[in-house]
């Protein structure tokens, strides 16, 4: 049986819904967030040593990192579904989109949220000097790179209805959470129309839902 070492609110709610478009049995194994840190539980490092969700197992079979993951079972489990046949270029942008997801497009929105944070949440004493030093590298760094990863995937999303060609792969859905964390985090306004039509596609798909059903819903900040 896979289980699913899952986090509330967070990116595990991909391999949730990759289970469901495979229509694979799987349990979820839930952990909670601690309120005021919002990381891991320390249980979470029994399965795995980073303690990160999602981790999934699979008997004795321990995968880490939603990429690693989404191989994993679309590989070991997938009979071809979700995934370009080999040798063409839409296998090759899969594999593109896969690895960017964390690799590249997650940093920047990970970084507005630490400055974002550390704007809000430092000692009242230096708030006023640490939210115009966040404020100053937002618009000097993170916010530029966000409009220019953004911009690209609407680029994309434009020439090809899904990221990897003509059919819905696990690229799409490895590519979901940048997406809709970028719709609520980056404040980026122009050139995400194709950005807001893939999120409103994907929302609607019923293993998407069921997957929320399964794990929880994610709010998006
Ligand atoms: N690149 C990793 C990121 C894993 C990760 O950082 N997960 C977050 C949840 S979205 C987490 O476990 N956070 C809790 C913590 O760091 O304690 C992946 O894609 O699996």
């Amino acid at each position: 049986m896979i289980s699913v070492h899952h986090l509330n609110n967070s990116r595990s709610h991909r391999i949730l819904w990759l289970l469901e478009e495979l229509e694979l049995p799987y349990e979820v194994v839930p952990y909670q967030r601690d309120a005021a840190t919002m990381l891991a539980p320390e249980a979470l490092k029994r399965v795995h040593p980073l303690g990160k969700s999602p981790v999934i197992t699979d008997g004795d079979v321990v995968v880490a990192e939603s990429g690693a993951i989404i191989e994993y079972l679309v590989t070991r489990y997938g009979a071809g579904r979700l995934i370009p046949p080999e040798g063409t270029p839409e296998r090759l942008r899969y594999s593109f989109w896969l690895h960017y997801a964390e690799g590249s497009a997650m940093p920047p929105l990970l970084l507005k949220l630490v400055f974002r944070t550390m704007a809000t949440r430092a000692p009242w004493f230096i708030r006023p000097i640490a939210a115009a030093i966040a404020a100053a590298t937002e618009k000097a760094f993170i916010d530029p790179q966000l409009a220019l990863h953004g911009g690209y995937w609407n680029a994309e999303l434009a020439k090809t209805p899904w990221f990897a060609g003509s059919a819905f792969t696990a690229a799409d859905i490895q590519m979901s959470f940048p997406v809709e964390l970028f719709l609520a985090r980056a404040g980026v306004t122009d050139n995400i129309d194709r950005l807001k039509a893939f999120a409103a596609k994907i929302q609607a798909r019923p293993a998407y839902v069921r997957a929320l059903a399964r794990g929880g819903e994610i709010h998006f900040t």
